[in-house]
Formats: C-alpha cells, sequence, structure tokens
C-alpha cells in the first residue's frame, strides 16, 4: 500500500495518474496548500521542502516503509516498481529522462508563475505577466515540434508524458489554445483518452 499526500494541482495530479496507470494500491491524504497545511509539522517529516506531492510506500525497498517527495523522483520510483512507462533500452530510458526534466526545470517553474502572476499576485504585474507568458508559449512551441515527430515525448508512452500532460491540464489557466499547437492538442486529446488518465485526475482527496 502506498500513502499519497497531494492536492488538485498538476504536481500532485501527475503522481495519481501514474498509480492508476500502474495499478498500484494506494490511498490519498489531501493537503489544503490554500490553507498551509504543507507547513504542518507531519507534512514536513514527509517533505522538508513543504511542497505536495509526496509519497509513503509500506512495501518500499528490502520490504521497508520507503518516503519520497518531488515528483519528478515519485515518477522513477514508481516506474521500476511497476516495471512500465520508462523504456528499458539506454536511448529510451534516457529520452523519458530527458523530457522528464524538461517538465520538471522548465514547463512546471514556468507555466507555475505564469498561473500566480495571472490569478494570485497582489497587484498586477505586467512585466511578469508578459515574460511568464511568453516562456509558457515557447515551450508549447517545443511540446509542438517534438510531438510533430513523435506520438509521445520519449517515442513510446512514459513517465514524461504524464508529468507533462498534468500542466497541460491547466492550459486554460495559463491561456493557452491547443488549437495552436496542433501536435500537442492531438497528443493530449490521446492521453486524456486514457482511462487511467481520466482516474487519475478524477481521484478523491481524502
Ligand atoms: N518540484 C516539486 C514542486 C512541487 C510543488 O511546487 N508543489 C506545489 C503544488 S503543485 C505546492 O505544494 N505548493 C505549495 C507552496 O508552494 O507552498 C515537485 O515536482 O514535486
Amino acid at each position: 500500500m502506498i500513502d499519497l499526500y497531494t492536492w488538485s494541482t498538476p504536481n500532485g495530479r501527475k503522481v495519481s495518474i501514474m498509480l492508476e496507470e500502474c495499478g498500484l494500491a494506494y490511498r490519498t491524504h489531501k493537503v489544503d496548500i490554500g490553507k498551509g497545511e504543507q507547513f504542518s509539522e507531519e507534512f514536513v517529516e514527509l517533505n522538508p521542502n513543504s511542497k505536495i506531492p509526496a509519497i509513503v510506500d509500506y512495501d518500499g525497498p528490502n520490504g521497508k516503509a520507503f518516503k519520497l517527495f518531488e515528483s519528478g523522483a515519485i515518477l522513477i520510483y514508481l516506474a521500476g516498481k511497476c516495471g512500465r512507462f520508462l523504456p528499458a533500452g539506454t536511448r529510451g530510458k534516457y529520452k523519458a529522462l530527458q523530457w522528464l526534466m524538461f517538465q520538471m526545470g522548465g514547463v512546471g517553474p514556468m507555466f507555475g508563475q505564469t498561473h500566480h502572476f495571472l490569478r494570485a499576485a497582489k497587484e498586477p504585474v505586467p512585466y511578469a505577466i508578459e515574460r511568464y507568458s511568453k516562456e509558457t508559449r515557447r515551450l508549447y512551441a517545443v511540446m509542438n515540434g517534438r510531438l510533430a515527430e513523435n506520438a509521445y515525448f520519449a517515442g513510446e508512452l512514459s513517465i514524461a508524458d504524464f508529468a507533462i500532460l498534468g500542466w497541460a491540464w491547466r492550459h486554460a489557466r495559463h491561456k493557452v489554445d491547443l488549437a495552436e499547437f496542433p501536435h500537442v492538442q492531438r497528443w493530449y486529446e490521446l492521453m486524456m483518452a486514457r482511462p487511467g488518465v481520466r482516474r487519475g485526475f478524477e481521484v478523491k482527496l481524502a
């Protein structure tokens, strides 16, 4: 059994999608980041960086409980555990990790800043809105180019797709019309049609 500490945000949804796609048994525990629950003593024990998601796998390495935070690390760990979604060959594996890192280092931080300055900033900051919206669109163009020549980011379906999907799911929030990026739109519709993906997005937070 795996405990998933999460919230209904892109980084949280990536992990519930992966758990559903792998068919692993898990329970959710909601950490309401709007109420500051990520700073509670109990949660800081799981992630000293106070960010969701985090997991505890009670059947971890050597049969012992294993705590993990950072969604990219969690996806890699779960891929190892279920033996899926990370290609076995060296080229495929590192392509998948490359696009996962592209999400972790680029898509997540940049789209996240776009959301912040469009919706949450205490006062309008036009320079920041322009800077992060432009970078968001540039990243969509990179994704569109990759998906013009490949069905999935790593060629075959992998954790990179689940990671990027978590953020593309918020395209209306960062004011991107997927019709402008037709290869991303094709991939997005393909991904969203997967029953495991749907369940991962819809999972109830207990
Ligand atoms: N690099 C981290 C980022 C996690 C992250 O930014 N989580 C957000 C929700 S999507 C959060 O917990 N925010 C609460 C806060 O910043 O106080 C990961 O991928 O796990």
